[in-house]
């Protein structure tokens, strides 16, 4: 007995020494994804779809009383949709099959308000089926956004138009084939038709749509989908806080399952979290969801969506990009052109991965066995990975390429199966016989690119200064990007002058004002240009003389100058920033100052006016606050006011872009621009700018 059980201990020590033992795999550490959500993280990039009865009204939200016979989009082709989210590389499409009016994109039985009761193809079209089959014939998964709020709805805000939700995402979850995503928009305004009642019907968002329940049935009818909901309780995916598309540098895919979730979590995540909520970055080709004309100059230019990929896919995010829809049921070529630019700029981008062939190394292997050794990070199995012993928490992994190689571009990854862990890592570079630090960063997850002036070194080398547990990193890649020129800025101040700035410090910049393309051989900007008060047509470009390379166009329709106008409801001098053509600076209203809070503007002379545009602080949070409801007076004299548009600015907390109202024309010499409502009582309304449309 004696004798076998020292051969036993002779044998396992021998074992040991000459390594035929495996070390044990790494525990997980926290949460970790479902397998639902880790099928998600991997589809990276995919669409979102707006389109409703508001987009014949030119409205960001419908109020739920539009008349569904203005519904006819008589060139309606799903496939051109689907076709173009394909060409861009795009996973799925995620359509808004009903968004805040009510009005339902398929044949509901549970409604009137649908494209059953409109003149268009007889009220025989189900516009969520036609885009089902596109996504299955262009290889495309397929989402769905119901609205929990239903400006339409007789029954919203009571018990009953619960029942009457969740019929509709029985029917949108039942007859539809397999949806990967369904999109809980928490948006609520409030007020709208409501069967007529047109009134303020306020629900409390935690426990009105009795969301457990909601995704028992949700989990039932598709047990393979994820959830997005920002508004009730925690579901699988979080929004990250914004709508300007993009996600914080240091980016956790943790929440608490409990309690709320202040902007600060949602931008970042909570490090110790208890629950897996990875963010996904939604944001739109044009500043508003919905299709506006207007903003036909305004799709995202190329270097705004390489920003958008690093500041979401590049940041352990996803990115859901938009495409509103245009009255006629196709999407504007612009936005198709803007992809397909994007989807050939990623890809020359991420062509040659640098590190393939390089030699990888690392301080510390976990129990020094191949299976677990640097070259796992580079060998392109996205299964295997680098990973140290246990107690490990400091560990660096070093690339030795075969030549001096020129880098701008470094991407990592963590197998988050076993838990997000890294909580902060360097990058360096070995050039000259030194090493130079390239980038100190915090958090990894799925994905995390990054960007650097191109640097050319013999090694790379990555190093873990923090983990949650022993790090693991399952790939890296290096990659020289080619150099995207940025546009430059634009914009006009009071006294009409253009000024245009580039987005480096290499670029030349020129312009023109007559409409034409802009080239090297047009005027060259210097100095501040002079243009007088009338209207202005402003192209610009920035322009590299080195590699003779040009960025986009930048260009803006400039309405008459601001030049002779005073504001007369205030003496603050800080008020004239209104004006200034600063997207910039802001002026808010004294916080003394009750509600409704007037902003009376003398223009000098009497003009023909079209409309008025208001953009919000940019940074309204800090000061002041956003208008939501307005009026908007003219004035010959000062004394007597015509009220000429009056209403909402929709969705604009979540997105603070420039809104425009049209309305009939009219001549006045003052206008008084009065909030009714902001984004947060009994706070002041502020203001980035405030301009007229002329005839
Ligand atoms: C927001 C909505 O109010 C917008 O209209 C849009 O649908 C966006 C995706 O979500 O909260």
């Amino acid at each position: 007995m004696q004798k076998r059980f020292a051969i036993a201990i002779i044998l396992i020590l021998l074992f040991q020494h000459t390594g035929f033992t495996q070390p044990t795999p790494p525990r997980p550490v926290g949460p970790v994804p479902s397998e639902n959500q880790l099928r998600w993280q991997k589809m990276e990039y995919y669409a979102f779809i707006h389109f409703s009865i508001n987009t014949y009204t030119d409205m960001a939200w419908g109020l739920g009383n539009e008349d569904p016979t203005l519904f006819n989009p008589t060139q309606l082709d799903c496939r051109q949709w689907a076709r173009i989210c394909k060409e861009a590389g795009m996973k799925g499409i995620i359509f808004t099959a009903k968004h805040h009016s009510g009005f339902c994109l398929w044949p509901s039985n549970y409604t009137d308000y649908s494209v059953k009761n409109v003149p268009w193809r007889n009220g025989k079209a189900d516009i969520v089926r036609e885009l089902a089959d596109a996504c299955k014939e262009y290889g495309l998964k397929f989402g769905v956004y119901l609205s929990p709020w239903d400006r339409n709805h007789a029954d919203y805000g009571k018990p009953e138009y619960i029942t009457y939700f969740r019929n509709q995402l029985q029917e949108l979850l039942t007859n539809y084939g397999d949806i990967f995503e369904v999109w809980f928009d928490g948006a609520n305004g409030g007020s709208g038709y409501y069967g007529g009642a047109n009134e303020t019907r306020k629900i409390d968002s935690k426990t009105y749509y009795d969301w457990p329940n909601t995704y028992k049935l949700v989990r039932k009818l598709q047990p393979n989908m994820v959830i997005w909901n920002d508004g009730g309780d925690r579901a699988d995916l979080r929004w990250v806080g914004t709508e300007a598309g993009y996600v914080g540098e240091t980016n956790w895919s943790l929440l608490n399952a409990t309690g709320d979730v202040p902007e600060q979590m949602l931008r970042h995540g909570v490090e110790n979290g208890d629950t897996w909520v990875p963010g996904e970055v939604n944001t739109s080709i044009r500043p508003e969801w919905f299709y506006h004309e207007r903003e036909d100059r305004k799709v995202k230019t190329l270097p705004q969506l390489m920003d958008l990929y690093y500041n979401s896919i590049g940041r352990n995010g996803t990115l859901l990009l938009n495409f509103p829809i245009m009255p006629n049921g196709l999407i504007h070529e612009k936005d198709e052109k803007a992809v397909q630019e994007f989807a050939k700029a990623t890809k020359e981008a991420f062509a040659v991965n640098l590190a393939k062939n390089a030699k990888a190394t690392a301080s510390q292997v976990r129990g020094k066995k191949p299976v677990y050794d640097a070259g796992k990070a580079i060998d392109a199995d996205p299964e295997s990975y680098w990973a140290t012993d246990d107690a490990v928490r400091n560990a660096s992994l070093t690339l030795r390429f075969t030549k001096p190689t020129a880098f701008n571009r470094f991407l990592v990854q963590e197998p988050i199966r076993l838990g997000q862990r890294v909580k902060s890592f360097t990058v360096e570079a070995f050039v000259d016989g030194n090493w130079k630090e390239i980038a100190k960063e915090t958090t990894i997850g799925y994905k995390r690119i990054l960007r650097f002036p191109t640097v050319e070194a013999t090694q790379l080398r990555l190093t873990i200064l923090d983990a949650k547990g022993c790090p693991l990193i399952s790939n890296l890649e290096v990659y020289k990007a080619p150099l995207i020129l940025t546009p430059p800025i634009v914009r006009r101040d009071q006294a009409g002058n253009l000024h245009i700035k580039p987005g480096d410090t290499e670029s030349e910049l020129y312009y023109t004002l007559d409409g034409s393309p802009p080239t090297a051989n047009t005027n060259k900007y210097t100095v501040p240009v002079k243009t007088g008060t009338g209207k202005v047509d402003l192209k610009a470009i920035a322009y590299n003389p080195f590699t003779k390379q040009s960025s986009i166009v930048s260009e803006e329709k400039f309405d008459i100058a601001r030049t002779g106008w005073k504001i007369l409801s205030t003496e603050a001098k800080s008020a004239h920033q209104v004006l200034d053509g600063d997207p910039n600076t802001s002026w808010q209203q004294p916080k003394s100052q009750p509600m409704p809070a007037d902003l009376v503007i003398d223009l000098g002379k009497e003009e023909n006016l079209t409309g008025f545009r208001y953009l919000p602080a940019q940074n309204w949070w800090e000061e002041a606050s956003i208008i939501t409801q307005y009026q908007f007076g003219v004035s010959a004299d000062n004394t007597n006011w015509k009220t000429v548009s009056e209403g909402e600015f929709s969705n604009i907390k979540n997105s603070p872009v420039w809104q425009t109202k049209p309305f009939e024309p009219t001549k006045a010499r003052y206008i008084k621009l009065r909030a009714l409502k902001n984004t947060q009582e009994g706070s002041a309304p502020g203001y980035a700018e405030v301009d007229i449309i002329t005839q």
